[in-house]
Parts: structure tokens; sequence; C-alpha cells
């Protein structure tokens, strides 16, 4: 994929060549891939590729930004556990409660007889993010543990 020309649309133009405007870009792309992509962007739910280009483009600029260790982030952390393992529940509060400054909010939602979902929403450096949430997830009796982490500042 290329960038063959660029051009402002009609009306957009500031003079600065940086508009904050919508720009129009034309790309050259096989048609194997073109069609590869329409049929995903179709599944995905798009009407167009314009605004899944746009989303595509944000998510690697804000998972680029959220790669820099001191980069500010907002983290939610899944976690699956069973309530039955014995002091697994202190040892999760207790460490939510030694990050408490870091942790916005938890969600708990008691699944089935034995499991328990737990979502936590942690805001921080990254480094720092990554490393509760790797505690969390390593605890023994965590099933399944998960980290989706955002930018924290400006979303392009
Ligand atoms: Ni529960």
């Amino acid at each position: 994929m290329a960038a063959q020309r660029e051009r402002q649309a009609p009306g957009r133009a500031d003079g600065t060549g940086k508009s904050a405007g919508l720009r129009r870009i034309g790309v050259a792309i096989d048609s194997d891939l073109l069609e590869k992509f329409d049929r995903l962007i179709r599944r995905r739910g798009y009407n167009n590729r314009s605004e899944a280009f746009r989303d595509l483009i944000r998510a690697e600029l804000v998972e680029e930004a959220a790669d820099a260790p001191d980069s500010p982030v907002v983290g939610t952390v899944t976690l699956v556990y069973d309530h039955n393992v014995r002091l697994l529940n202190e040892k999760l509060v207790d460490l939510q409660h030694r990050h408490f400054h870091h942790i916005l909010s938890t969600l708990h939602v008691h699944l089935d007889h034995d499991h328990c979902l737990e979502v936590l929403v942690l805001r921080g450096a990254s480094r720092t993010v990554r490393q509760i949430a790797d505690v969390l997830i390593a605890t023994k009796g965590v099933k399944l543990g998960r980290l989706t982490i955002t930018a924290a500042g400006a979303i392009p």
C-alpha cells in the first residue's frame, strides 16, 4: 500500500500544509488485498473504507504511544478465577489495595457457582499498569487473565 498523491478536500485548504480538516489521499493497493480488506471491514460492520482506514491508523498510533514505558495509559484487566481457591480472594483484594491509587474501578460478576469475573480499570504509566496486571494475572488460582491497554493521552 503506498500513498500516490495527496490533496486537501475542497474548501479545507488553510495554506499551511497542515489542515485540521479532512484530506483525501489516493492509495495504490493490490486487488487481492483490497478484496480481502473489503470483506474484513464488511464483517466488522463498516459502511465505507475511509472509516475503517481511520480506525486502523488510530489503533496503530495509540498502540505505539502506549508501548513507551512512561506513556500515560488506561488499561482494563479481565480476570476469571475460582473463588473456592484458598485465600485467593484475600490475595487479589490485598493486591488491589496495595495499588489503589492506580485502580480506578472494579467490577465483580459471580459467573457461576464457582467462578468470578473481575474487570479492573487501571491508570498510570504503561510500565506500572503492565506490572500490576502481570502480578494479578499470575496469581495462583486465576484461570484467565487479559490486559487491554490504550493510551490515556489525546486519542488521534
Ligand atoms: Ni464472585
